[in-house]
């Protein structure tokens, strides 16, 4: 288990506070927090609950007493900050995107596998237990063939002219944005859940605010609209939107298959929506109750609803114990590097096709 193993965060905001309380539901021990200056890190520190303020991210990563280092800075820093976490023979997570380039993403997740390093992208959605559920029922054959795999990832925060963020300037987040975000969050959990990859695609995108307060000319889109084809022979469809009002991080998708259609919805997380011809109903968290590899994270009876803090804590929780036991022992369930490698192909692939209004191959 994570017990004894200490940890520094670099990026003390809300998902740095987020990757803080999954520390120490591992029984990890936050023993530092970096930020970009020396004071934003007391501040961090204080408010993260952390031992003691680094002088930096580069400091932190060096520091002995470090074994698990997790980034959590702007886009724009992740590749070089990894990159020296890994070379420093550290365990790493690392927010997606992995880099803002597909280049330094590929090259990040050849020196995880170099390194025999244990990795983790935060692609948390894969631990909601009705999504295990819908995963186990797609490979016990019950569902049957796919054929359809349709949703959507709607938020709102960035959806009138005064939402800034650093993520809408192209400098710092990357070429895409909503896509990059939270697109990538969709695909990976579809594929997860499915076992489908997606071979080739064909993409929209749309800046729906082209000037923000404070921010020039915005380049990076507020909305994508991705058609694709799998290797398993299914077609299917995403809309994601960051300027969709009301919708606060509504991911939803449809499986459909040649017996049943499942879907999920991430707002309303404790139930799996399971449709046959015949037959349609809601199935509670629970029925098929699965087991977290690591003890101090087993799931809540039903009833007691689980949410983003919980999957967060049981992704945290499975990385810790694989560090305790060797990258051998990391669960199929946890996403590693060459998780967030394959989300920087996809994004690359949504940007080619966006640039040749043409079908693309993901590579
Ligand atoms: C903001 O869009 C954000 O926090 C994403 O960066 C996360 O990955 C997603 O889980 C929730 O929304």
């Amino acid at each position: 288990m994570g017990d004894g193993l200490r940890s520094g965060i670099i990026g003390a905001g809300f998902i740095g506070g987020v990757h803080a309380h999954a520390v120490r539901a591992a029984g990890g021990q936050l023993v530092a927090v970096a930020d970009h200056s020396p004071e934003a890190a007391k501040g961090g520190a204080a408010r993260l609950g952390a031992r003691a303020a680094a002088e930096s991210a580069e400091a932190l990563i060096e520091a002995d007493d470090v074994d698990v280092v997790h980034i959590c800075t702007p886009n724009h820093l992740h590749a070089p900050l990894a990159r020296l976490a890994l070379r420093a023979g550290k365990a790493v997570v690392c927010e997606k995107p992995l880099a803002t380039t597909l280049a330094d993403a590929e090259e990040i997740g050849a020196l995880a596998t170099e390194h025999g390093s244990v990795t983790a992208v935060p692609f948390v959605y894969r631990y909601y237990q009705s999504v295990l559920e819908a995963r186990a029922r797609v490979r016990s054959g019950e569902v049957g063939q796919l054929w359809l795999l349709h949703g959507s990832y709607l938020q709102d925060w960035l959806s009138t002219s005064s939402d800034v963020n650093w993520r809408v300037d192209a400098s710092l987040g990357g070429a895409s944005r909503a896509f990059a975000d939270i697109g990538v969050h969709w695909c990976d959990l579809v594929e997860f859940v499915s076992g489908h990859r997606i071979v080739r695609l064909s993409a929209q995108r749309k800046t729906a605010i082209a000037s923000r307060e404070s921010a020039e000319q915005v380049s990076t889109e507020d909305i994508a609209t991705v058609q694709f084809e799998t290797d398993l022979g299914a077609v299917g469809s995403v809309v994601v939107s960051q300027v969709s009002p009301g919708r606060k991080n509504r991911l939803w998708f449809s499986l459909d298959g040649a017996e049943q259609s499942l879907s999920f919805d991430q707002e309303n997380p404790e139930t799996l929506w399971v449709g046959s011809r015949a037959h349609a109903s809601v199935v509670p968290r629970g029925v098929t109750p699965r087991r977290s590899a690591n003890p101090l994270l087993e799931p809540l009876p039903p009833g007691h609803p689980q949410g983003y803090q919980d999957c967060f804590n049981a992704l945290v929780g499975d990385l810790y114990q694989a560090v305790s036991s060797g990258s051998a022992g990391a669960p199929e369930e946890l996403p590693g590097f060459a998780d967030g490698v394959r989300a920087a192909r996809i994004t690359q692939a949504v940007l080619d096709s966006v640039a040749t209004e043409s079908w693309v191959p993901v590579g």
